[in-house]
């Protein structure tokens, strides 16, 4: 028979990550306009990684959810499948969003994460000290930032007053890339002299939170695609500032020696 046999290889599996982040939405969808037989496995992006790398150590063929900038990708040999169908949305950015009154509350706060802006590279070298060098990390965004002074000094506004509010209050999900970038920029307000305080939550409390004003900010919108029906539902709440990363994507993954290529071939 000719059924099942690339399927099988992979077990009939995406390994998948938490229930809320918009990459499992968007593979919900292309199991659907794909006509995928396969079961989308929730878990962590933790478990993922892990799941990626004992697949790597037996040459097992695995797919995951993935996304860049990502470590994964300067660790081990990776590819995207393609995805003909456009279904995972192309090239993105990631967005900085601030709640409506910060500019008043806490005007250097606010003007230094309106100029937070950096480049996957500088994003990938804080993942892979926290991730594959198991830095801890707040001594991972302090080594990057003593390390790119330059970049650093451009988003520390000069004098512009810190306001009433003396402690910013940042909202993330712990997803590798936003775990790199919303420490960075805890340390950098903290030079600044405000108090930071980070909360880690799911996709759908932060988007909540920022829209509620819980959060001060938030630096991890993927927009306009993985994070578009979140974004929708608070955007006239909230203040959008704009890119502070550009040349985000999202999609399936898997590692080079497995031989298909397109999402399409999965089910042969
Ligand atoms: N991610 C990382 C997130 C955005 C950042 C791709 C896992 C998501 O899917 O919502």
């Amino acid at each position: 028979s000719s059924q099942g046999t690339i399927k099988d290889k992979f077990n009939g599996e995406i390994i998948g990550i938490e229930p809320g982040a918009g990459i499992m939405k968007a593979t919900e969808k292309a199991i659907e306009e794909y006509n995928l037989d396969y079961t989308l496995k929730d878990g962590s992006s933790a478990a993922m990684v892990a799941a990626l790398k004992s697949a790597i150590e037996s040459k097992k063929w695995i797919v995951v959810t993935g996304w860049t900038p990502h470590w994964m990708f300067a660790r081990w040999d990776l590819k995207y499948l393609e995805d003909p169908k456009g279904v995972y949305g192309g090239e993105e950015h990631i967005a900085t969003i601030a709640r409506k009154g910060l500019q008043k509350d806490a005007p250097a706060a606010y003007q230094m994460l309106d100029a937070f802006y950096w480049q996957p590279s500088d994003m990938e070298a804080v993942m892979l000290d926290i991730n594959a060098n198991k830095m801890d990390p707040d001594e991972a965004a302090q080594k990057w930032i003593r390390e790119n002074e330059d970049k650093v000094k451009k988003w520390i506004p000069e004098g512009v007053p810190k306001g009433n509010l003396k402690k910013i209050k940042l909202g993330y999900v712990e997803w590798d890339s936003e775990i790199a970038s919303t420490h960075v920029v805890k340390h950098v307000l903290l030079k600044m002299g405000y108090d930071v305080e980070l909360k880690a939550v799911d996709a759908g409390v932060m988007w909540t939170g920022i829209g509620a004003g819980q959060f001060d900010a938030i630096v991890a919108a993927w927009l306009p695609y993985t994070h578009g029906d979140y974004y929708d539902q608070v955007k006239d709440k909230v203040e959008n500032l704009g890119p502070n990363l550009e040349g985000a994507k999202i999609g399936l993954v898997v590692p080079k020696y497995v031989t298909i290529n397109s999402i399409e071939e999965l089910n042969n």
